[in-house]
C-alpha cells in the first residue's frame, strides 16, 4: 500500500474511533468513558500487546482553552508596564557593564520569566497587609533585575538604586547582584542564587507552616509558598530531591513554577529530550499536580482542528534542541521542518503566512494560559503544583541572544540591539537616548503606574518585602532559664556526656511555659543516637495526620508517639531536609512574626561538611537558632572510623560570618552557651547563630569555677591554676577544648612529676578568639594614635608564666590561629588526618592527643626554650611508651 493510501487508511480508521468516544462523551458520563478505555487496553494487551509505559501526558496545556476562564486583567495596560520592566532590566543590566566591564548580571533570564512574574505580581502575588495570607515567595536568583525594575517603576526603588545594581559598595548603597537578605533585609526573604537550594527549602518551608498551624501557633489560612526555578537549575538532586515529601505531605500550599526556556548556561538542558516531559513524569509519579503550560492561545485554533491528533503528536517528538533551533529560526523554516513532517499538518496551516507561523507563541509568554494555570496551582487542593511553563530564553533580545545558546552571558547591547527590543516592546525612548539605555518611569498619575499601585494595593502591597514583627523575649525568661540550668553549673560525679547535658537541657526548655512550645526540636533519624527517645512521648513527633497506628513499643512509657501536634520534626534521614526546616523555623520571626526556638541535631561529620551550603544560606536569611553536631570529635567517637570522625567541622564553622561555634567540654560550659544564646538571638535580636558540638564519652561534670562566664563565652577561661606554682622548677599553660581537655588536666597531674606547675584552660572557641584577635588588630592598625585595643587571648596569656600547649580533637589549624596573640611560642596538638575504626584511647595515641603527648609537647616546648634537656624529654618519649616512629596521622 502506498504511504498516501496507508495515511488515508489510519485517518479513517482514528476518525471512527474518535467519533465513537464524542458519541460516549456527550452522552455518558466521564466514568464511563475510563471504563471504555480501560476495556481496550485490556483487550489490547490479551492479544499481546505492550503498551508502553509512561507517566506523561501529552505534550500540551494540562488547561485546555474550553476550561479556560478569560484573563481578568487589563492586557494592554500590562502588556505595557512588563515592557517597561523588561526595559528596565535590561537597562541596569548593559550600563552595570558598560560602566565596569565584567560586573555581570543577567538579561536573558528575566526576558523568559517576565509574564511569569508579571500575571503574578498583577494577580496572585499576596503581600505582607495580608497578614496571615500574605504569600513567600523564592524568586529565581538571576532573575533578580526584572524584580528590582518592578520595584523601580513601584517607586520603591529609585535610578540611584538601579544604577548602583552590583554597585553595593557605592555611596548609598546598591543593589545586591542576587537575592540576599543579608544585603537587603527589607527587601528580600529568601536566598535562592545557590542552585537547587530554595526549590528543597520551599518544601520544607510550606511543611513547617503546616506545622506551625496544626500546633496552633499559626492561624490556618490561604498563604502559598512560592518557588520559582529554572528548568537547568532542577539537575541540581536537592531541587528534586524532598518533592515526594512535599505530596505526601499533601503541601497543597506550595506552587513551583519552573521557568522552561529548555536552555541553561551552556545549552540546552535535554537537547536529545524534552526537558518538561521529563519534570512532568517525575512530579506527577511522586503525586504532584503537573500544570504544563506550553502553547500561546495561536495555537488554540490549530489544536481545536487537530482532529487525529497530527499536530499533539508532531508537537510530542521535537526534541528540545531542535525547539530552540525553531527559535531563532524564520517561519519558512517552521514551515518546513515542523509543519512538513506531514501533509495533513502542512495543509493545517497553509493559510497562515510564515510571519504568522512565527507569531505562533509558547505558553509561558502568554499572559492568559499563565493566569490559569496559576489559578490551578492555587485552587489544588491535597497537592502541591508544579507549573511546567515553556518560555523563550533572551526573549525578545532578538539577533543578540533570542534562543542563542551564548544568551545566557549576554550583557552588553549595542545601540542596533536596544533599539530592536525597544521597538519590540513599544517602550517611548527616542532615538537621541536610546544608545544611553536611560531608565523609563512613566509620569506620576500615569494609567500604568496607577493600574500597579492598585494591582498590589488590593494583593497586600509591594513584594518582596521583609518584616520582622516578631516580638522579642523579655529579659526575664533568660533569666528564668538560668536559674533552670542551675543543677549544670554545679556539677555532679555521675558520669555523663555532653549530648547527655544537652537533651536535658532541651527538655527543660521543651518544659518551660515562657518559650516551650516555640522550641523546635529536629533531628535526622537520630534522635535514639543522642537518647533522645523519651522526648517522643514527651512532646510527641509531629505528623500531619496524626498516628495512624499502634506503635509496635505501646506497651512501654517512653513508646513512639506521632501527633498532629507533635513538636518534634523527625525528618528522616535527611540532614538537607532537616536544615531546610531548621531554616523555616530560624526564619519564622520575620515570614510569621514569632521567634520559634530551632534546635538540629546532627551527626556533626553530616553537618557543615555535607549541608555547608544550606548553612551559608541560613545566615544569609538571618536566621537564628541552635546546630548541635553530635558524636562529635575526631578520637571521641570511637569505632565509626573515617568517614564518621569529625575533626572538621569547627573549621567550617568559622567561616560563616553570623556562626558562633563552640567546643564545650562540661556540662556548665554548655549552659552557659545555650542560656547566652537565647538571650543574644532572643531577647537582644542579634541574627547570629550557634554551633555547639557534644560527645558522647561520659565523664563527672565539675562545678563551674567563679567568674567564668564570660570567658567561656569569649572562648577562653582559666579552670584551674596549678598547686605550688611558685616552687615548681617550670611553669606551663596548656589549653584543652571539649573532651581532650579532660586529657590536658590528666597531663597537668603527670608533669608535675617533671617538675613542671601547669595551669589549665578551656578553650571553648577558637573561633570566637580568631574573631576577637582579628577584630583588635583591625582596630589598632587604623587607629594608631589611640589607646590599643588588647586581643582577649592576650589578655589571658599575657601575664601567666611558661611554655604554652593546646590540644584539640579538631585540627590544629584551630589553636594555630590564636598563636600570634599568645606573645610567645605556642605547641599545638590536633586531629589532622583521616579517621579510624579504634577505641578512644587508641585514637588518641594515634592522632597524639592523649595526656602524654601533651606532657612530650610540654617538654619538647621547655627544651626549645632551653630549660631542660634533650634527653629528658626523649626519656619521656621512652617512659611514656610513644613510638617516635610511628606513622605521622596527618597523612596516614
Ligand atoms: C549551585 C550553583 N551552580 C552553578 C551556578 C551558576 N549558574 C547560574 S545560572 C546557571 C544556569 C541556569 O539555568 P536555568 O536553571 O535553566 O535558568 P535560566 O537562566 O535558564 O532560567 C548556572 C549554571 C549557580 N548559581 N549555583
Ligand atoms: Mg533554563
Amino acid at each position: 500500500m502506498a504511504a498516501d493510501d496507508a495515511n488515508a487508511l489510519e485517518s479513517i480508521e482514528t476518525r471512527e474511533w474518535l467519533d465513537s468516544l464524542d458519541y460516549v462523551l456527550e452522552t455518558g458520563d466521564k466514568s464511563r468513558v475510563f471504563r471504555l478505555l480501560d476495556a481496550l487496553r485490556t483487550r489490547a494487551r490479551s492479544a499481546g500487546f505492550r503498551e508502553p509505559f509512561s507517566s506523561n501526558t501529552p505534550y500540551i496545556n494540562t488547561i485546555p482553552a474550553t476550561e479556560q476562564v478569560p484573563y481578568p486583567g487589563d492586557r494592554e495596560l500590562e502588556r505595557r508596564i512588563k515592557s517597561f520592566v523588561r526595559w528596565n532590566a535590561l537597562a541596569m543590566v548593559v550600563r552595570a557593564n558598560r560602566e565596569s566591564d565584567g560586573i555581570g548580571g543577567h538579561i536573558s533570564t528575566y526576558a523568559s520569566a517576565a509574564t511569569l512574574y508579571e500575571v503574578a505580581f498583577n494577580h496572585f502575588f499576596r503581600g505582607k497587609d495580608a497578614g496571615n495570607d500574605a504569600d513567600l515567595i523564592y524568586f529565581q536568583g538571576h532573575a533578580s533585575p526584572g524584580i528590582y525594575a518592578r520595584a523601580f517603576l513601584e517607586g520603591r526603588l529609585d535610578e540611584q538604586d538601579l544604577r548602583n545594581f552590583r554597585h553595593e559598595l557605592r555611596e548609598g548603597g546598591g543593589l545586591s547582584s542576587y537575592p540576599h537578605p543579608w544585603l537587603m533585609p527589607d527587601f528580600w526573604e529568601y536566598p535562592t542564587v545557590s542552585m537547587g537550594l530554595s526549590p528543597l527549602m520551599a518544601i520544607y518551608q510550606a511543611r513547617f507552616n503546616k506545622y506551625l498551624e496544626n500546633r496552633g501557633l499559626k492561624p490556618a489560612s490561604d498563604q502559598k509558598v512560592w518557588a520559582f526555578l529554572g528548568d537547568g537549575e532542577t539537575d541540581e538532586p536537592e531541587a528534586l530531591g524532598a518533592i515526594s515529601l512535599a505530596a505526601r505531605e499533601k503541601l497543597d500550599n506550595l506552587i513551583f513554577v519552573i521557568n522552561c526556556n529548555l536552555q541553561r548556561l551552556d545549552g540546552p538542558v535535554r537537547g536529545n529530550g524534552q526537558i518538561i516531559q521529563e519534570l512532568e513524569a517525575v512530579f506527577r509519579g511522586v503525586g504532584w499536580n503537573v500544570v504544563k503550560c506550553l502553547w500561546g492561545s495561536e495555537w488554540d485554533e490549530l489544536l481545536q482542528r487537530d482532529d487525529e491528533g497530527l499536530l499533539v503528536r508532531r508537537m510530542g517528538e521535537i526534541v528540545d534542541g531542535e525547539y530552540q533551533r525553531y527559535v531563532v529560526e524564520d517561519g519558512a523554516f517552521l514551515r518546513k521542518h515542523f509543519w512538513g513532517a506531514d501533509p495533513r499538518l502542512e495543509a493545517m496551516v497553509k493559510h497562515l503566512s510564515d510571519l504568522d507561523l512565527k507569531k505562533l507563541h509558547v505558553g509561558g509568554h502568554d499572559p492568559v494560559k499563565v493566569y490559569n494555570a496559576y489559578l490551578a496551582a492555587t485552587n489544588s487542593t491535597g497537592k502541591p503544583t508544579v507549573v511546567l511553563a515553556r518560555t523563550i530564553k533572551g526573549y525578545g533580545l532578538g539577533e543578540a541572544g533570542e534562543g542563542k545558546n551564548i544568551t545566557h552571558q549576554q550583557k552588553k547591547m549595542n545601540e542596533g540591539d536596544l533599539k530592536h527590543f525597544r521597538g519590540r516592546f513599544g517602550v517611548p525612548i527616542s532615538d537621541k537616548d536610546i544608545a544611553d539605555a536611560p531608565f523609563y518611569r512613566p509620569e506620576e498619575g500615569s494609567a500604568e503606574l496607577k493600574y500597579m499601585a492598585e494591582r498590589r494595593k488590593g494583593l497586600g502591597g509591594a513584594v518582596p518585602r521583609r518584616i520582622v514583627k516578631a516580638e522579642l523575649l523579655d529579659p526575664k525568661v533568660s533569666a528564668g532559664i538560668a536559674t533552670e540550668f542551675e543543677e549544670f553549673y554545679k556539677g555532679s560525679d555521675r558520669k555523663a556526656s555532653t549530648t547527655l547535658v544537652f537533651v536535658k537541657m532541651l527538655t527543660k526548655l521543651l518544659k518551660d511555659k515562657e518559650i516551650g512550645k516555640f522550641v523546635v526540636p529536629i533531628v535526622p533519624d537520630e534522635a535514639r543516637t543522642f537518647g533522645m527517645e523519651s522526648l517522643f512521648k514527651q512532646v510527641g513527633i509531629y505528623s500531619s495526620i496524626g498516628q495512624l497506628y499502634e506503635p509496635v513499643d505501646i506497651a512501654q512509657l517512653l513508646h513512639y508517639k506521632e501527633a498532629k501536634d507533635g513538636q518534634i520534626l523527625e525528618e528522616g534521614i535527611t540532614e538537607a531536609g532537616s536544615i531546610a526546616s531548621w531554616i523555616a523555623a530560624g526564619t519564622a520571626y520575620a515570614a510569621h512574626g514569632v521567634y520559634m526556638i530551632p534546635f538540629f541535631i546532627f551527626y556533626s561529620m553530616f553537618g557543615f561538611q555535607r549541608i555547608g551550603d544550606f548553612i551559608w544560606a541560613a545566615a544569609d536569611a538571618r536566621c537564628r537558632g541552635f546546630l548541635l553536631g553530635g558524636t562529635a570529635g575526631r578520637t571521641t567517637l570511637a569505632g565509626e572510623g573515617l568517614q564518621h570522625q569529625d575533626g572538621q567541622s569547627h573549621v567550617l564553622a568559622l567561616s560563616v560570618p553570623t556562626c558562633k561555634s563552640y567546643d564545650p567540654a562540661y556540662a556548665y560550659e554548655l549552659a552557659t552557651i545555650v542560656e547566652d544564646g537565647i538571650k543574644r538571638m532572643y531577647v537582644n535580636g542579634e541574627d547570629c547563630f550557634y554551633y555547639i558540638t557534644v560527645m558522647n564519652e561520659q565523664y563527672a561534670m565539675p562545678e563551674m569555677p567563679a567568674d567564668s562566664k564570660a570567658g567561656i563565652i569569649k572562648g577562653l577561661y582559666r579552670f584551674n591554676t596549678a598547686k605550688d606554682a611558685k616552687k615548681a622548677k617550670h611553669r606551663a599553660q596548656l589549653l584543652g577544648s571539649g573532651t581532650i581537655l579532660n586529657e590536658v588536666l590528666k597531663a597537668q597531674g603527670m608533669l608535675a612529676d617533671y617538675g613542671v606547675a601547669a595551669d589549665v584552660w578551656s578553650a571553648t572557641s577558637y573561633n570566637e578568639l580568631y574573631r576577637d584577635g582579628h577584630a583588635a588588630d583591625r582596630w589598632n592598625r587604623l587607629h594608631p594614635t589611640e589607646k590599643q585595643r588588647v586581643p582577649y587571648v592576650t589578655e589571658c596569656l599575657a601575664k601567666t608564666e611558661g611554655v604554652v600547649v593546646a590540644a584539640s580533637d579538631y585540627l590544629k589549624s584551630q589553636p594555630d590561629m590564636i598563636s600570634r596573640w599568645v606573645g610567645r611560642p605556642m605547641v599545638t596538638l590536633g586531629t589532622d588526618g583521616f579517621g579510624r575504626s579504634e577505641d578512644r584511647q587508641s585514637l588518641r595515641d594515634f592522632f597524639e592527643v592523649d595526656a602524654r603527648y601533651i606532657v612530650i609537647a610540654t617538654l619538647s616546648a621547655l627544651l626549645q626554650k632551653g630549660e631542660i634537656e634533650a634527653k629528658v624529654v626523649a626519656k619521656a618519649i621512652a617512659d611514656l611508651g610513644i613510638n617516635p616512629d610511628k606513622l605521622n596521622p596527618a597523612i596516614s
